[in-house]
């Protein structure tokens, strides 16, 4: 069949609108018509050429929503009709990281997902003059219609809007994930959260769900202030606005009490893929019991770096994909959360476009005038 994508041609540069072919479901996969995605940094990271894994031509996006058109030979989860998530990270149920019970980094599939393949080692879609286009992330939601693997879409609720929902396909899953599955924040706790933006706030919701007293937010950006306090953000830190003082000793300031002379969170996060902040948000952390948690991804070559001093006393850097998430077990529970009022979704999408519009989104997520896009089909 035909189908509209915006194609990523080559790196650094805008993406192309056009009529792609894509080739029908084959034993164990599934055809999906995309009703909504959203735009996460991780598609600008590929985008712009900063990826490792990046491939050209390929078809982006993995924050998707749709619905089940035909099912491929084998196939016994779903039905054409089935509204379904696109899985970055699949869930076979099967491998040995599957039924380790310690990781939900299933296995099964990552070997061609990151050459841009489908699990037989080829591509379902090409361009008109018939050149392959790579997959990406094993979805390729900037596409109106997609191939997936059975293993890598979660079934969800009939009654749950695409436009919404989409999001719940990568930002709203790591950010509250990566408090409540990575790092385990108790009631009562302090945290970081260094960068406001798609992650960033489902992060302060997440901790705020877990019910922490002191959510310290930084980003370099004010206009991120007033939409975080929503959120549960209790104080905003500005690392370009300190006079004399860096982030961190900013942040132990906060969390200085009279019995804690040392300060420091219990629990940060990194959300915006920049290694040095990286560095900061451990080294915010409580010297003893500080957990902090790397969600942004940094571009080939960057590397973290701290004295071992700061391992030494006590504290722990972690990371965290899709929030830890196992995808087709707890997608379709937080999308129940969000029909119960349970997390809110909505607010953070501050803008929506049509497919021809997507560039739009880029030039939004750079100047930080978006906290989500999402493009509707
Ligand atoms: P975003 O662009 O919406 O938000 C990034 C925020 O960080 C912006 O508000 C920006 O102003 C802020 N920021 C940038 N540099 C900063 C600095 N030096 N100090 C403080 N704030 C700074 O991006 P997003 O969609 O929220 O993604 C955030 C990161 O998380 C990206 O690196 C993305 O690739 C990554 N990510 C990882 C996972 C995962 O599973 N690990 C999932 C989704 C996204
Ligand atoms: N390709 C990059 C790594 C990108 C990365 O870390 N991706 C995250 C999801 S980001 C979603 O917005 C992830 O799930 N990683 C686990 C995995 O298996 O890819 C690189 O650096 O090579
Ligand atoms: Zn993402």
């Amino acid at each position: 069949m035909r189908t509209r994508a915006a194609v990523a041609l080559a790196a650094g540069k805008p993406l192309e609108i056009m009529e792609v072919e894509l080739e029908g479901p084959k034993k164990g996969e599934v055809l999906i018509e995309i009703k909504a995605t959203g735009v996460c940094h991780t598609d600008e990271f590929t985008r712009s050429g900063d990826d490792p894994e990046g491939l050209f031509p390929s078809i982006l996006g993995h924050e998707g929503a749709g619905i089940v058109l035909e099912v491929g030979e084998g196939v016994t989860t779903l039905e054409p009709g089935d509204h379904v998530i696109p899985l970055y990270t699949p869930e076979c149920r099967e491998c040995h990281a599957c039924l380790s019970g310690k990781t939900n980094l299933c296995t099964a599939i990552r070997g061609t997902q990151g050459q841009g393949l489908m699990p037989d080692g080829t591509t379902r879609f090409k361009m008109l003059d018939g050149t392959p286009i790579f997959h990406y992330m094993g979805c390729s939601t900037f596409a109106n219609h997609t191939v997936m693997p059975e293993i890598a879409l979660a079934k969800v609720r009939k009654d749950a809007p695409f436009e919404s929902i989409c999001y719940i396909g990568c930002g709203v899953t790591t950010g509250i994930g990566a408090v409540i599955n990575t790092a385990g924040v108790e009631i009562g706790s302090t945290a970081a959260v260094f960068g406001l933006g798609g992650i960033g706030l489902n992060v302060i919701q997440g901790l705020r769900m877990a019910g922490a007293d002191k959510i310290i937010g930084v980003d370099l950006n004010d206009d991120k202030e007033a939409m975080a306090r929503k959120f549960g953000m209790t104080d905003f830190v500005n690392p370009s606005k300190l006079e004399g003082q860096t982030v961190t000793e900013a942040i132990v300031e906060l969390t200085k009490t009279e019995k804690d002379a040392f300060g420091g969170v219990d629990y940060s996060f990194d959300a915006t893929g920049n290694v040095k902040v990286m560095r900061d948000a451990l080294e915010c952390s409580h010297r003893g019991w500080g957990v902090s948690v790397i969600i942004g991804v940094a571009p080939a070559g960057a590397e973290i770096s701290t004295r071992p001093f700061q391992l030494v006393t006590g504290r722990v850097w972690k990371g965290t994909a899709f929030g830890g998430a196992k995808g087709r077990t707890d997608v379709p529970k937080i999308v129940d959360w969000y029909m119960d009022g349970k997390v809110e979704i909505d607010e953070m999408i501050t803008h929506k476009m049509p497919l021809e519009e997507i560039n739009k989104a880029f030039d939004l997520m750079h100047s930080g005038e978006s906290i989500r896009s999402v493009v509707v089909y």
